[in-house]
């Protein structure tokens, strides 16, 4: 028997050997690696006097290079966060190291909207979360992509939005756009989520606008509730409101899912609801217990807040942006004509832009990458947590630190871009002007990565429809007399304009007869 202790200690010492090497190797990486620069920090309150400024979070962070460096860290509250301005470490991040850092912190705000991180913006990493993305990445496949039904449904909305344009514009009076961007965005999404769609004035149309304001206003701020949780404990005027608003929107999306469930058929799929309502009974009538719906988690509550994200995200980033693209264009009159000449020899003057002129217009595409450059919907992005110990280039990150990955220091890094403030479509074009290129890498308007905008072959379709209409019809401006809007957005869980009016003049040779279904 001396022969077999013999071999058992051999391989339990070998064994040793290797956990201890392997140990020593991991302690040895961590221990090689650099503490990053932080700025002060006092008890309890962390670096929060250090972040007092006249600057918004996004300006201020990219300012805070000048003293710490491309990247450093900070203290909100008791919560460590890493904040990331530089390509080369949000590449590492949100690429290379992508799963590592796939986590997202549980705040109060997020937590009341999408009822504890069920939703997939804002939830944690885990099977649940890969499941329901792949299957909302598949019905946006579905209605999305290349389809004729979602050109269709785009082309609508873009010829409801120039009719009303064109009334204002018969009446010579300025107005502000945002009801009506609000309401065709909506449509879109309405007729993919739901299969229906609204118009300006419905009471249920109406209400969703307020609600969703109120959320945009108070939810994932990084407001004082959220970096200190116990203060939900005292009166705080917008978390209830915040509590309010998604209320509003819960009773709304539930209507909309009973009435999907009350019709459902397993051969009838004709929006998002019901792929998603597909995909639970698929998972229900799976006896293995690893692909049962609890433990995939589709539960009602995980399907009502992936909607409630889809729809969201859906229109307020589109809308925003659709925003910012029209106050670019009141301010350069230059870059408006040289879209309309490219329509115009393009297209000619007798039919709308369809997707597949996209091509084909590279100056209006260059001004559509440009407004996303120039005031990102989302300058900080979402937070990102390091779900285990890691590193930043040479720098130690322990696992739970919150990442911020600054997209407005990539969008206007000096070192990337020349004149960053500067709004100019042609740093998008080659030379000659006829086609797109890459000039930065320090570009990711819609985030890179395992959770990377789901929305965004969606929004580039809308955006590009939009705008080709509205310009082939009317050329916008400020009303006579009154300043170009301002510049400056208002930082929240998107970067919104201030409200401005517009003037719709409609261009004498734009075709006048009735819009022809593309
Ligand atoms: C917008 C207001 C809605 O009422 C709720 C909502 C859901 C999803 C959020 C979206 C809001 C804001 C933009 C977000 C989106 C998920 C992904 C997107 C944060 C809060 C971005 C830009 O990352």
């Amino acid at each position: 028997m001396d022969w077999v202790l013999c071999l058992y200690l051999s391989v339990s010492f070998f064994i040793g050997l290797i956990i201890l090497t392997l140990n020593l190797k991991f302690r040895k990486s961590m221990h090689g690696l650099q503490e990053l620069p932080c700025l002060p920090s006092l008890p309890f309150i962390g670096s929060l006097l250090s972040l007092i400024s006249e600057h918004q979070p996004h300006v201020l962070f990219k300012k805070l290079q000048e003293k710490y460096g491309p990247i450093y860290s900070l203290m909100m509250g008791s919560n460590r966060l890493i904040i990331v301005n530089q390509y080369s470490h949000a590449k590492e991040v949100l690429l290379k190291k992508g799963k590592i850092f796939a986590g997202r912190p549980r705040t109060v705000t997020t937590d009341v909207l999408t009822r504890d991180g069920k939703d997939i913006a804002f939830g944690d990493y885990s099977a649940t979360w890969k499941f329901h993305r792949k299957i909302v990445h598949g019905a946006l496949h579905m209605f999305g992509h290349g389809s004729a039904l979602i050109e269709k449904i785009i082309c609508t909305q873009a010829d409801l939005l120039c009719s009303i344009m064109q009334e204002k514009a018969a009446s010579e009076q300025s107005a502000d756009f945002s009801p009506e961007l609000m309401c065709v965005v909506t449509n879109v999404i309405c007729s993919l989520c739901f299969n229906s769609t609204y118009s300006v004035g419905d009471p249920e149309f109406e209400s969703m606008l307020q609600y969703s304001q109120g959320i945009v206003d108070t939810v994932a701020k990084d407001s004082l509730v959220d970096i200190f949780p116990w203060l939900q404990a005292f009166p705080n005027a917008d978390l209830r409101l915040l509590k309010q608003c998604v209320s509003v929107r819960d009773k709304l999306l539930q209507k909309k899912y009973e009435e999907h469930k009350a019709e459902y058929s397993d051969n009838l799929q004709r929006d998002l609801i019901d792929a998603l309502l597909r995909a639970k009974r698929h998972a229900e009538n799976n006896n293995t217990p690893e692909m049962s719906s609890e433990s995939l988690g589709l539960s009602d509550d995980h399907i009502l807040m992936t909607v409630g994200d889809i729809f969201g995200a859906g229109v307020e980033t589109t809308m925003t942006v659709l925003k910012w693209a029209i106050i670019y264009l009141i301010h350069n009159p230059e870059v408006q004509k040289r879209i309309q000449e490219e329509m115009d020899r393009k297209l000619g003057k007798e039919r709308h832009p369809l997707l597949s002129d996209r091509g084909s217009l590279p100056y209006l595409e260059a001004t559509i990458r440009e407004v996303l450059r120039i005031r990102p919907v989302s300058p900080l992005l979402i937070p990102h947590v390091a779900l285990q110990d890691t590193s930043i280039e040479n720098f130690k990150v322990r696992k739970g630190t919150r990442v911020i990955v600054n997209l407005w220091s990539l969008h206007h890094d000096e070192n990337e871009w020349k004149d960053p403030e500067l709004f100019d479509p042609g740093r998008f074009l080659n030379s000659e002007g006829t086609g797109l290129i890459n000039p930065s890498s320090s570009y990711m308007p819609f985030g890179a990565g395992i959770r990377v905008c789901l929305g965004e072959a969606l929004a580039k379709m809308e955006l590009f429809i939009f705008l080709s209409w509205i310009l082939q019809r009317f050329t916008l401006s400020s009303p006579p007399g009154q300043p170009p809007p301002l510049l400056e957005g208002r930082f929240g869980v998107v970067l919104q304009p201030a409200k401005y009016r517009v003037t719709v003049i409609p261009r004498s040779s734009w075709m006048t007869n009735e819009y022809q279904a593309c």
